[in-house]
């Protein structure tokens, strides 16, 4: 099958879900065309059967806003008639199932008829989906899909909750390449850069937004390393770093705090975390949570969005309410404090992450896809 691919190409978890999607297909014999406007970051290798084409948003002097969607489905028109792409998987709505429908819109006025999935991820729907001034057209983009997949019972229910949606909504859970993961057990990486022998390693991973609650993964840090000898490995960046940076000094623990930046060495520092945290106000998957799981890290987590379907309580981690900063840290502090206990939740964060393995989730969008690409051929017919 011949898959355009719409993603955002930046640090984030939905780009990360469909390049990785993305390749995997490729592998498995499709076509896969990535369309954005920056070659997405985990799009290292290509290969025959990987094709990445990027939307140029020329600078005008009339444009206050650069009008990214039109150059989008101008482009995505132009590549499905140059490849003859069959199906057009747009991952997160804004704007991207707006600019698919234009695409087939003017597809249709050729006689191309082509399927579109949208795949929702998150703040398509939770925050910014939801704002007045763009419901409008994001219930309007998601009734227009063919297909429409929520990655979480919790988004689905909250895309309900919050949009007039006439479609199906199918959930596929996010994934994780487990074999990768297992090939790249040995990768080298001096743990010593990061902490002495006697510390445990405790890592966060995200884009530093403020819904990530970034001063409570330090407060939580900082509780913890009042008991237990240990480093802050912080990875990302975004809006809220320099506020992190102001409090890690404010509290005095610049010595026990990295910062990392956007690094792509996260399997690296994975595999030699003994934690990770995230108390997100909302998440509607926790991507970076199931990454930690897979390279067996219990997750200390809040209770919100979709994070119990992928973390947990008691078994992978903990799970805490938002902002209970002191429930979080003992629950942290009861595993590492012993090593039995660390290592049972270690065997039991990797054995809840086997659930999301690719291998189990891929043939799922490949069902879908199959049913749109029928379903298109009999509307033609
Ligand atoms: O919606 C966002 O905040 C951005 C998005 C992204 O591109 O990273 O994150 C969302 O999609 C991820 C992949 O499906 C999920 O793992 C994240 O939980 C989700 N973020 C939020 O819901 C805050």
């Amino acid at each position: 099958m011949k898959i355009a691919i719409v993603c955002y190409p930046t640090f984030g978890g939905s780009g990360v879900v469909a390049t990785e999607l993305g390749l995997e297909l490729a592998l498995r014999g499709h076509e896969i065309h990535f369309i954005t406007y920056k070659q997405p970051v985990r799009l290292a290798l290509l290969n025959s059967n990987v094709h990445y084409h990027e939307v140029n948003v020329p600078e005008y002097p009339l444009f206050h806003y650069q009008p990214y969607e039109l150059a989008l489905s101008s482009k995505l028109v132009d590549m499905v008639k140059l490849h003859g792409i069959e199906l057009l998987h747009v991952h997160y709505a804004i704007p991207h199932a707006y600019a698919g429908y234009m695409a087939k819109q003017m597809l249709k006025d050729e006689g191309i008829v082509i399927p579109m999935v949208t795949t929702l991820h998150g703040t398509d729907i939770t925050l910014v989906g939801k704002h007045p001034f763009y419901k409008t057209a994001v219930t309007f983009s998601i009734n227009k899909s063919d297909v429409v997949t929520s990655v979480s019972e919790n988004l689905k229910e909250d895309t309900l909750k919050h949009f007039n949606i006439k479609n199906e909504i199918h959930v596929i859970p996010n994934f994780i390449e487990l074999d990768k993961i297992r090939n790249e057990k040995h990768i080298s990486c001096q743990r010593s850069v990061m902490a002495n022998k006697d510390e445990k390693i405790i890592t966060h991973i995200s884009n530093f937004r403020r819904v990530k609650r970034i001063p409570d993964v330090i407060k939580v840090f900082y509780n913890i390393q009042k008991q237990i000898p240990s480093k802050l490995m912080l990875v990302g960046d975004g809006p809220e770093r320099d506020n992190a940076e102001r409090l890690v000094t404010d509290l005095g623990i610049d010595d026990k705090v990295i910062f990392f930046g956007n690094s792509n060495e996260i399997d690296q520092i994975l595999s030699y975390s003994d934690l990770f945290l995230l108390p997100s106000e909302t998440e509607s998957f926790g991507l970076a949570a199931l990454e930690a799981m897979a390279w067996s890290v219990p997750v200390i987590s809040t209770n919100t969005g979709g994070l119990p379907e992928v973390n947990l309580n008691g078994f992978s981690g903990y799970l805490s309410d938002v902002g209970n900063i002191e429930e979080m840290a003992q629950n942290a502090i009861s595993i590492l404090k012993d090593d039995t206990v660390l290592k049972q939740f270690r065997k039991q964060a990797l054995f809840q992450a086997e659930k999301f393995d690719i291998k189990n989730i891929l043939p799922l969008y490949e069902e879908l896809y199959r049913k749109a690409l029928e379903n298109s051929k009999s509307l033609i017919n």
